[in-house]
């Protein structure tokens, strides 16, 4: 076969999640992007709640999509900001995180609503299944980076997560964090 793309390296500032080169924009998502995803919505819309660094390839089924993701610290109304999270569009497609730095939690759920929460820090490897949506938790006092990688045709449904929710939240308690179910989920099932 012709091959159709040349090689390239970037290099990945392990603490901070930054890329050098830089191959796209980092795409930041403020409090005003959150609209409709924690229970209560962000007071600030201008506050920075995340932001992820794409290695940009063509998104086609052949190529492996990269990217980056830093999460600052802090609660929205007592949740940990966290990201909107989503299931693929292609639901098979499936991911994988690794931690980088920070103290997080990746939830996981399927649509008929089971769920699955895994701690992630410096070198946690999360494999996330087809049909497993994710949201990561950023539970620590410093930011939370993490790396990603899909494949290239996956795409990201959000629009059933903001109608859903995810079958559990993530809340600031007295002794660290608490994962509660989420009284606005429509079917909360098992927790695998
Ligand atoms: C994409 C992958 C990540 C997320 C990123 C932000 O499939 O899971 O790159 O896009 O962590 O999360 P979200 O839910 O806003 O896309
Ligand atoms: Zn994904």
């Amino acid at each position: 076969m012709e091959p159709r793309l040349d090689p390239f390296v970037t290099l990945l500032d392990l603490q901070r999640g930054t890329l050098d080169p830089q191959r796209a924009d980092p795409e930041p998502r403020y409090g005003r992007d959150l609209v409709g995803f924690f229970q209560t919505d962000p007071i600030d819309p201008e506050a920075l709640i995340y932001q992820v660094r794409p290695i940009p390839v063509p998104k086609e089924q052949s190529e492996i999509q990269c990217s980056t993701t830093t999460i600052e610290p802090g609660t929205v109304d007592g949740e940990y900001h966290m990201t909107k999270g989503h299931f693929h569009v292609v639901r098979e497609r499936s991911e994988i995180y690794l931690g980088l730095a920070g103290e997080g939690l990746l939830v996981e759920a399927t649509e008929d609503g089971r769920h699955h929460t895994e701690p992630m820090s410096r070198g946690s490897l999360h494999y996330i299944p087809g049909g497993w949506a994710h949201r990561t938790v950023n539970v620590g006092a410093e930011p939370l980076t993490f790396l990603a990688a899909y494949i290239g045709d996956a795409g990201q449904d959000y629009d059933t997560i903001l109608r859903d929710g995810f079958p559990v939240v993530v809340r600031r308690g007295e002794n660290g964090p608490e994962v509660s179910q989420n009284p606005r989920h429509p079917r909360v099932g098992a927790d695998t």
